[in-house]
């Protein structure tokens, strides 16, 4: 054990005391939920539940602070199983700790359509599960978020209404995982002292022992990352709460490594990789009823069984009353200020007034400038009315402007900062800020480069999955970038992320649009947004202010035809709007009248009804979409008889005017292609 000294006495009046013998029941109670249920799913995980139960039987009657008839108590201790295919640990756990949603009957329909125990854990199905966990890493980095959303809030409102851990079950394959280096690294220099990691230490992953693939001193490891460690027996009681105790008074994160038996109590099949993830089998569960002394029917917990998990359940009542009473106590506007971030509700009329007045100025002076500053420019002005954003960077803070005026850097000696140096870490970045959104009470938002947005993915999916909040800004938004070339010119990224369901893409064409999608994914409350911005300057399109939200609806007519019916609709985003308002000169000096529709964000556009689409899209004899991307999703547009100005290949390094001719993607060209289809119709 290399903890640090105490800072604070261990908090222990309320922790229960058990025999072994009281504790062995406790968590056999856990084993037999967990192989019932999976044998009556056909399918599933028992191994890591019987392997870890006897630490999760400590953690939840001796150490987490939380209260079944509250799930959702703001000051509670975060529980993350990050190894989330053993999503019968913590069902088992919620039924029995009393969280009344989590019946027995959901049990016996783990897995089944329209049960709250879904395969893996959703965050949303059942109370109590705080994320949702399976692509293995993900919880151990929204852990390290959730660590320090609670740092912040506690700086912001003090020790006295926020103060809780956050706790993780992580497995060999959370920590195989790439993304757990980002996160322990983060989380270590940030020194998250309330961020304790139970790592079931079983030596088993699906292939068969862990020596076929891994040999790393996972203790050595978190070591090096500022950590402080032990390395205890999983299946001792007295260790584990020893561990925990200790853990909870160090001044860095802690990692617990937990040797346990995967399956523990299966006669033939524990210690094995043949209990990680199918039903045990009728004969196995006989035997491991015998070794576990457990004779009673599946799904069957005796009363006095029963009762112990209930006054473990019962145990955090008092405390979340306690923290109430602090709550009420609050300066009334601290209060309120407190309840309203804790909500989740953004102050309307304060995000109204920042993009009235950031549109205001942009009226009296238009300006000129890549869409990466105005984004910067806007963040100057929501950040100071919007307290709950939380920026940050992975590294590149100075190419994706997203530190914003007076904010100062979130460390561990200034956890109340509100800009997140997230270091080269884009993986961890993004499943931190999951992590942070889901905890509550701020709101993230990041940076990086568009085509680094691959690094972010898995996160940004789950965050989607999950409904929540964060908003990427990402930058240097396709080839005009430029020089750097095609390793970091995004061709297909626009695409692939418009694919992810419940994500909005944002891609603003000048600095009006910018502020009007910052106003758009900060009030997109149930799910993830991206902002595509540029490196390159761009014309202000937009001349004269206008309070409503023209981004609103998707898309939008930006110049009409002029001079009678377009016969040649272009549409465009971001960088190529101007570009398709050059086309239509072209075309009018041609006698070709044609109008041009910015499409800042196409889910918000196909999300409107048809008639609505309909007007948009309009009667024009020629479509043509124009985007420095893939075609992939244009067609939803302009019809798969559409014409596209665009990229099908990687760009190239050069300066990005040139990329731009090279490419293709030049208003003489859009004008060209548009009279040439006029010419065929
Ligand atoms: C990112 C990711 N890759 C692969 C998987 C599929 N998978 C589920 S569990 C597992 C490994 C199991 O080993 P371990 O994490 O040690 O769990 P245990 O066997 O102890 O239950 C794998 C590869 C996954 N869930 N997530």
């Amino acid at each position: 054990m290399s903890a640090t000294p105490a800072v604070k006495p261990a908090p222990s009046a309320t922790r229960q005391t058990l025999s072994r013998a009281e504790h062995d029941l406790m968590a056999n109670a856990i084993r037999a939920l967990a192989m019932d249920a999976v044998e009556q799913a056909k399918s599933g995980h028992p191994g890591l539940p019987m392997g870890a139960a006897d630490i999760a039987t400590v953690l939840f009657t001796q150490f987490m602070k939380f209260d079944p008839a509250d799930p959702a108590w703001p000051d509670r201790d975060r529980f993350v199983l990050s190894a989330g295919h053993g999503s019968m640990l913590i069902y088992a756990l919620l039924h029995l700790l009393g969280y009344e949603a989590m019946t027995i009957d959901q049990l016996k329909r783990f897995r089944q359509l329209g049960s709250i125990t879904a395969g893996h854990p959703e965050h949303g199905h059942a109370p109590g599960v705080e994320t949702t966990t399976g692509p293995l890493g993900q919880g151990l980095a929204n852990a390290v978020g959730m660590a320090m959303a609670e740092r912040h809030l506690a700086a912001v409102f003090g020790d006295e209404v926020v103060d809780h851990k956050t706790y993780v079950l992580a497995s060999d394959g959370d920590l195989m995982e790439g993304i757990s280096q980002e996160a322990i690294a983060l989380a270590g220099h940030l020194k998250l002292s309330k961020l304790v990691v139970l790592f079931d230490d079983n030596g088993i992953s699906i292939d068969g022992p862990l020596s076929l693939a891994d040999s790393v001193d996972q203790v050595k490891r978190f070591e090096a990352a500022g950590w402080a460690t032990a390395h205890i027996d999983g299946h001792d009681p007295a260790a584990i709460a020893a561990a925990i105790a200790n853990a909870k008074t160090s001044d860095r994160p802690t990692l617990i490594a937990c040797k346990t038996k995967i399956g523990f109590g299966a006669p033939t099949k524990a210690g094995t990789e043949k209990c990680h993830g199918s039903p045990l089998g009728a004969d196995e569960i006989k035997g491991a009823r015998a070794a576990l002394g457990w004779s009673h029917p599946p799904f069957e917990i005796p009363a006095d069984i029963r009762a112990m998990w209930r006054d473990a359940g019962a145990r955090g009542k008092s405390d979340r009353q306690d923290w109430a009473k602090r709550v009420a106590a609050l300066p009334s506007d601290k209060r309120t200020e407190f309840e309203r971030r804790m909500r989740g509700e953004i102050a309307r009329e304060k995000l109204a007034g920042a993009v009235h007045a950031v549109k205001r100025s942009l009226a009296a002076e238009p300006k000129e400038i890549a869409t990466r500053v105005a984004s910067e420019n806007a963040l100057n002005t929501l950040t100071a009315a919007i307290p709950e954003m939380i920026g940050g960077s992975a590294d590149l803070t100075g190419s994706n402007n997203t530190r914003a005026k007076g904010m100062t850097a979130f460390s561990a000696a200034n956890p109340a900062g509100r800009f997140i140096h997230y270091g080269v870490r884009e993986h961890g970045m993004a499943a931190a800020m999951n992590g942070m959104a889901l905890h509550g009470g701020v709101i993230p938002y990041s940076g990086t480069f568009l085509v680094f947005s691959d690094y972010c993915r898995p996160s940004i999916r789950l965050a989607a999955l999950m409904g929540q909040r964060v908003i990427h800004v990402m930058t240097h938004d396709s080839i005009g970038l430029g020089e750097d070339g095609p390793t970091h010119q995004p061709v297909e990224h626009l695409a692939a992320l418009r694919a992810i369901p419940n994500l909005l893409v944002f891609r603003p064409c000048d600095t009006v649009e910018t502020i009007e999608c910052w106003d758009l994914a900060l009030k997109h409350k149930t799910g993830p947004s991206v902002l595509a911005l540029t490196r390159q300057n761009l014309p202000q399109l937009r001349i004269g202010h206008d309070d409503h939200n023209a981004s609103a609806a998707g898309a939008y007519e930006v110049v009409p035809a002029d001079g009678g019916l377009a016969v040649v609709s272009i549409f465009a985003s971001g960088s190529e709007v101007a570009i398709a308002i050059e086309a239509r000169k072209f075309l009018r000096e041609r006698g070709v009248h044609a109008r041009v529709v910015s499409v800042p964000c196409m889910e918000l556009f196909l999300a409107l009804p048809e008639d609505d689409r309909a007007d948009i899209v309009g009667a024009a004899r020629v479509n043509v979409a124009v985007e420095a991307a893939v075609r992939q999703g244009w067609d939803a547009v302009i019809g798969s008889d559409g014409l596209f100005v665009g990229m099908s290949s990687f760009g190239a390094s050069a300066p990005y005017k040139d990329l731009y001719r090279h490419f293709g993607i030049t208003a003489e060209r859009i004008a060209d292609a548009a009279l040439t289809e006029l010419q065929k119709s």
